[in-house]
């Protein structure tokens, strides 16, 4: 059982997100125009992100053994008086992931990070990393070294859905982030070859994409541009996240070069490209790249 062995602060961090998802959710709603404000990434807020960031930052960085809180629309991390790695852990959020998909009305998520290491850290150094995705139904991913669950929310309360998610052995989706003019000629080379492959799923909110390559098998990438090498997406928040869960579900995550988890941290809200599913497709992707 994915959590059944988790330390009880883990547990606790998780049963946060999840009591906090079906309000967030309920609080989408009136939340949808943008506040005068831009996030640590420069990217303008909406009223949403305020309202999923101050109700996940007071209730997390309240819990005992989170030493630090840190979320994708505040640009500095809070210490919350314990050292992560000595006892405390340090969480990381995305409080909502592709808020711009709520002008919309399209799916949109939120993710968790917990580090056993003070922030930024490395992506080896978490202990448990998941999201809320905000469907159709709520559904919460959650993923620790003893494997990865998916639950059904509702009211606050998590129904266990399924307690070993793997990735499916033949993909059949993929979807990729930027503008083709954007993209680097060999990652260009590599899409094209999967186009011919697999069925597009690209929606503009990276943890709806991701949970269906999860579910039926397949390829997400947000690569480096020629405008942006780094990419979009941020590592302590999003990419190291991510990369646990699919990696944990039997997947392999990269920068294009070698396991996100591996990548060295820098500063809080660095951006990194991003790249996850199937082995074989990412064994691939590094390939080409090369
Ligand atoms: P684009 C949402 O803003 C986000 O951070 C991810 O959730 C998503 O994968 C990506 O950016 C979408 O970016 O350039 O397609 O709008």
């Amino acid at each position: 059982m994915t959590l059944e062995n988790a330390d009880p602060i883990v547990e606790s961090v998780v049963a946060t997100v999840a009591r906090s998802a079906t309000e967030i959710r309920q609080g989408l709603i009136g939340r949808r125009g943008s506040v005068d404000a831009e996030n640590p990434s420069g990217e303008t807020q909406k009223e949403a992100d305020v309202f999923a960031d101050e109700l996940l930052g007071d209730r997390l960085a309240g819990i005992d053994g989170v030493g630090q809180f840190a979320s994708e629309e505040r640009p500095d991390l809070v210490d919350c008086g314990e050292t992560p790695g000595e006892g405390a852990y340090a969480v990381a959020v995305d409080p909502l992931d592709g808020s711009s998909n709520l002008e919309s009305n399209n799916a949109m998520g939120t993710i968790f990070a917990v580090y056993d290491a003070p922030l930024p850290a490395l992506g080896r150094d978490l202990v448990a990393a998941g999201y809320v995705l905000y469907g159709p139904i709520v559904t919460m991913v959650v993923a620790t070294d003893e494997g990865v669950a998916e639950y059904e929310l509702s009211g606050g309360e998590r129904t266990l859905i399924d307690d070993d998610v793997t990735l499916p052995d033949d993909p059949v989706v993929y979807g990729f982030g930027g503008r083709v003019p954007d993209w680097p000629e060999d990652f260009e080379a590599y899409a094209r070859e999967i186009e011919t492959e697999l069925k597009l799923r690209y929606g503009g909110a990276m943890i709806a994409d991701v949970n269906q390559v999860l579910t039926y098998g397949g390829i997400f990438a947000y690569p480096g541009l020629e405008s942006r090498p780094e990419g979009k997406l941020r590592l302590q928040f999003e990419g190291n996240p991510i990369g646990y869960v699919v990696e944990r579900a039997g997947g392999r995550s990269s920068d294009g070069e070698r396991s996100l988890l591996d990548v060295e941290p820098g500063e809080l809200h660095d951006r990194t490209p991003v790249h996850l599913g199937n082995e074989a497709l990412i064994d691939r992707l590094e390939s080409a790249l090369e």
